[in-house]
């Protein structure tokens, strides 16, 4: 048996992270244009203002701007049938409130959109990725003011227009439960702090907890109006949710660390997934705001909005799996809103993420096994110091690191998990949302651009390029080997 007739097999991307051109053509500022370059050992700062003497490396990124050509085309060539991508949102929306959209922000995109059509190349679009008007955020303080909806639907009324016979497949949010699991204020909700900040800062106090929770519920909501907006006005649209995978696994078989993986899994994973798909909170939420001191405010028709707009497919990012353990001694391991105690069987990347392929499956199954709707690994790789040395990155390790994921990912459709797609992360290095480096790279296609901003921005294939289009065109078969 192996992977399913038509699966898609192709890349991701997100457009703060590699378009650049931030003040081209009409764009407003993002809130990630606001965020500087930090390392594994420094935190990337949100500035309220963009100062001469920080580097913010949003900005150019890696100019795919004005590279899609070449880029699409080296997509194409590696066989990609999908190319996870998002819009920026304040390039059509410079500051996030107008009626009408920037006309060159509407052509870019379309002449994108068409120029994968005519590569055959279906695009998946997210339609916030991390990526909130910086004007909008400062105005009206971000996702917890509920006018906030109604900027995204006229956002989401125009690109379902726009692009209503170029795309199909959309996301509504990036990782929605970064704002369940107390990481995501500043990117993800444009709530942004009175002071300069890390971007991953987050006071924890109920009240702070209540804003963010009330941010996210607004993303629900808006999340279901945007699904029943589409089926409108295109039935063909299909919609996923996105969320980070967190994967906590119980560190012993004390009962006490069970039940806080089984917690973690729910309030880190199904908080989210069950309002998207399900439409409706899941049976802890309640527990969870009242022992919390969280305070939600629900309009009366918000119940049947969520029922209404459920996604018709359940899409993901998985990086890692994570451990929990009732001992609080324990050291933890570091990752992207999983960080939990480690685990002595897994190795680590040079970031510190826990490599974990089984764990691919063991979620797989989890998800499908609760929703029984389509799933999509919507984002999965290694970041890596890559060297480029006459033109050329043997990055085996990278090559180690997915063929393990992609074996396991067929394990989980021999299990019968409707597994439909597969988009790696950065399929071209790109801008690292964590650490804010060039260096850590997750591409099939190495970009010259280094941390410090300089770089002749020209491409070049690495050794993964050929592996990926021979699995690519063997429909999986080359990574079982
Ligand atoms: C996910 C984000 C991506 C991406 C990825 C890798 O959480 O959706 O935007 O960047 O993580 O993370 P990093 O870039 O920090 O290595």
């Amino acid at each position: 048996m192996s992977f399913p007739k038509g699966f898609f097999w192709g890349g991701a991307t997100a457009a703060n992270q590699c378009e650049g051109a931030w003040d081209v053509d009409g764009r407003g500022e993002s809130v990630a244009d606001h965020f500087t370059k930090g390392d594994r050992q420094t935190p990337r700062y949100f500035t309220y203002r963009i100062d001469e003497g920080n580097y913010y490396p949003s900005h150019e990124a890696v100019d795919f701007y004005h590279h899609y050509k070449e880029d699409i085309r080296l997509f194409k060539e590696m066989g990609f049938n999908i190319y996870r991508m998002s819009i920026s949102w304040s390039r059509l929306f410079p500051e996030g409130d107008e009626e009408q959209p920037n006309p060159k922000g509407i052509a870019f995109y379309r002449d994108v959109l068409t120029e994968l059509k005519e590569h055959h190349i279906e695009p998946l679009v997210t339609i916030s990725h991390y990526d909130i008007p910086f004007g909008i955020a400062k105005k009206y303080g971000g996702w917890q003011n509920r006018k906030f909806i109604n900027f995204y639907l006229n956002y989401c009324k125009v690109i379902f227009t726009e692009y209503r016979s170029l795309v199909k497949y959309w996301l509504t949010f990036n990782e929605i439960n970064v704002l369940s699991n107390g990481y995501g204020d500043i990117m993800a909700a444009g709530m942004l702090p009175e002071k300069d900040c890390p971007i991953f800062y987050t006071e924890e106090t109920a009240e702070t907890k209540s804003r963010r929770f009330q941010a996210l519920h607004h993303q629900f909501v808006a999340s279901a109006k945007a699904v029943s907006l589409g089926h409108g006005i295109n039935p063909d649209f299909k919609f996923g949710c996105m969320i980070a995978a967190t994967l906590p696994y119980g560190y012993t078989c004390n009962p006490d660390d069970q039940l806080l993986a089984q917690k973690e899994l729910n309030l880190k994973n199904y908080f989210c997934g069950d309002v998207l798909c399900r439409g409706a909170y899941t049976p802890m939420a309640a527990r969870y705001f009242e022992e919390e001191h969280i305070l939600v405010n629900m309009e009366k028709e918000d119940a049947k909005t969520l029922k209404d707009g459920t996604v018709d497919f359940y899409s993901f990012s998985y990086y890692m799996s994570s451990c929990a353990s009732a001992d609080t001694g324990k050291e933890n391991s570091g990752g992207n809103m999983s960080e939990g105690v480690k685990n002595p069987y897994l190795e680590t990347s040079d970031w510190g993420w826990q490599i974990d392929p089984k764990g691919l499956r063991y979620y797989l199954n989890e998800i499908y096994g609760r929703y029984h709707i389509p799933v999509m690994v919507v984002e999965n790789g290694l970041g890596a110091d890559d060297i480029l040395a006459e033109g050329e990155v043997e990055d085996e390790y990278r090559i180690a690191y997915m063929q393990s994921h992609i074996k396991q990912m067929h394990e989980a459709v021999k299990d019968g998990v409707e597994l439909i797609g597969y988009t790696s992360w950065g399929c071209i290095d790109l801008v690292s949302l964590s650490t804010g480096e060039m260096k850590k790279r997750y591409g099939f296609i190495y970009v010259d651009k280094n941390n410090d901003g300089s770089g002749s921005l020209k491409r070049y294939k690495k050794k993964s390029f050929d592996w990926y289009k021979e699995v690519i065109a063997s429909n999986g078969e080359a990574a079982l080997k």
